[in-house]
């Protein structure tokens, strides 16, 4: 897209993901590397995004980015600049040192359609996005993205494909084989829904960020976790995603997401991120899978108190007119996306 001027915007789109095996607690700060695999299902564009505008040229005098109509500092954001040291680097790397390109200055206009930091994955879509923004700007899709993204914020390295993906921990100091890599794209079990329940969207107390530094400086729990049991749940619900097997895949949603949550209250102090609502959702999906004999339905949460549920197309139906009964809204359901059914905003304060 670019010659010897960048004359036009480019703007993109990257949609949040949900883990199913969740990452939490990292062995290196700097480079974003975790201490286990994650994997993780990306929705949709057309619902819950990020969009990102990027112009580039020797006409802007200083590099700016702009979330969600608010300036950002960049000097004082490590991530921000990584990011953008990366892609420059990447520019050097394909097109010269003397290449005018390495020396523009960048302008980033970024907005999220959902609220942002209140665990619905935000910073994943955001950089993402943003990586996926400037190597497009920059003609430089072909390179591995998840890697920078990786940089901007861990979860966001998922983002970057669509469909069924598996974040590998890696084991290099520096981070060459800690990568996002698609276990099946976006066509493959396409009757599986995704049922987010927005419990509460104000911003979190203690940021993803910050609880997994304490996890590992605290928790018990996180080093078993990580040793004995993500390992061979890895490797078991890749394998129940490509043979599409819903109950093996939900049960081992369920023991993860739990377990994450057991993790941040075996922190110390304790991260607590659920709420009542959220443990009468917990209880409601069981009794509702108790009493179908079935596993039809299951839950995740991040680090928040909203839920993300995963039901087959075909349960759909059926399992949302109990679920009103119980959790009553005014909001219209809508029914979105491979991934995504609905956000029932403020429906369950
Ligand atoms: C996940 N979360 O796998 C887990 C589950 C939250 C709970 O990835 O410090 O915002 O930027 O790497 O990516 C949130 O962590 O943290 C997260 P950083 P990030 O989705």
């Amino acid at each position: 897209n670019i010659q010897n001027d960048m004359d036009k915007v480019v703007t993109c789109l990257a949609p949040v993901n949900i883990a199913a095996i969740k990452y939490w607690g990292k062995r290196d700060e700097r480079l974003i590397l975790p201490l286990n695999d994650s994997v993780s299902l990306t929705l949709d564009c057309d619902q819950m995004h990020s969009q990102t505008s990027v112009i580039a040229g020797p006409f802007i005098k200083e590099d700016g980015i702009w979330l969600n109509g608010q300036i950002m500092p960049i000097e004082t954001n490590e991530r921000l600049q990584k990011c953008f040291n990366l892609i420059r680097q990447l520019i050097v790397k394909r097109k010269g040192e003397n290449c005018p390109e390495a020396k523009w200055k960048i302008r980033v206009c970024s907005e999220n359609n959902f609220p942002t930091a209140a665990g619905l994955a935000s910073s994943a879509a955001g950089y993402a996005c943003l990586v996926y923004t400037l190597a497009n700007a920059f003609d430089l899709l072909n390179e591995d993205l998840s890697s920078i993204a990786r940089q901007g914020s861990g979860s966001a390295c998922r983002s970057i494909y669509g469909g069924f993906v598996h974040w590998k921990a890696g084991i290099d100091d520096l981070g060459s084989d800690s990568i996002a890599v698609q276990i099946a794209d976006d066509t493959h079990w396409p009757e599986m829904r995704i049922i987010i329940l927005v419990v509460n969207d104000s911003q979190k107390k203690t940021s993803s960020t910050v609880g997994m530094q304490k996890s590992v400086e605290t928790s018990e729990l996180l080093k078993y976790r990580i040793q004995k049991c993500v390992p061979e749940r890895t490797t078991q619900i890749i394998q129940a995603i490509k043979d599409k097997n819903f109950e093996q895949f939900a049960e081992i949603t369920m023991k993860d997401s739990n377990q994450f949550h057991a993790v941040c209250l075996d922190t110390y102090p304790p991260c607590v991120y659920l709420n009542q609502v959220s443990h009468e959702i917990i209880s409601f999906v069981h009794d509702y899978n108790e009493a179908t004999g079935q596993i039809k339905v299951s839950y995740t949460f991040d680090a928040g108190p909203n839920a993300f549920l995963f039901i087959l197309q075909n349960d759909l139906s059926s399992f949302m007119s109990e679920l009103i009964k119980v959790f009553p809204t005014d909001q219209p359901i809508s029914s979105y996306i491979r991934g995504i059914v609905s956000t029932q905003s403020d429906m369950l304060k």
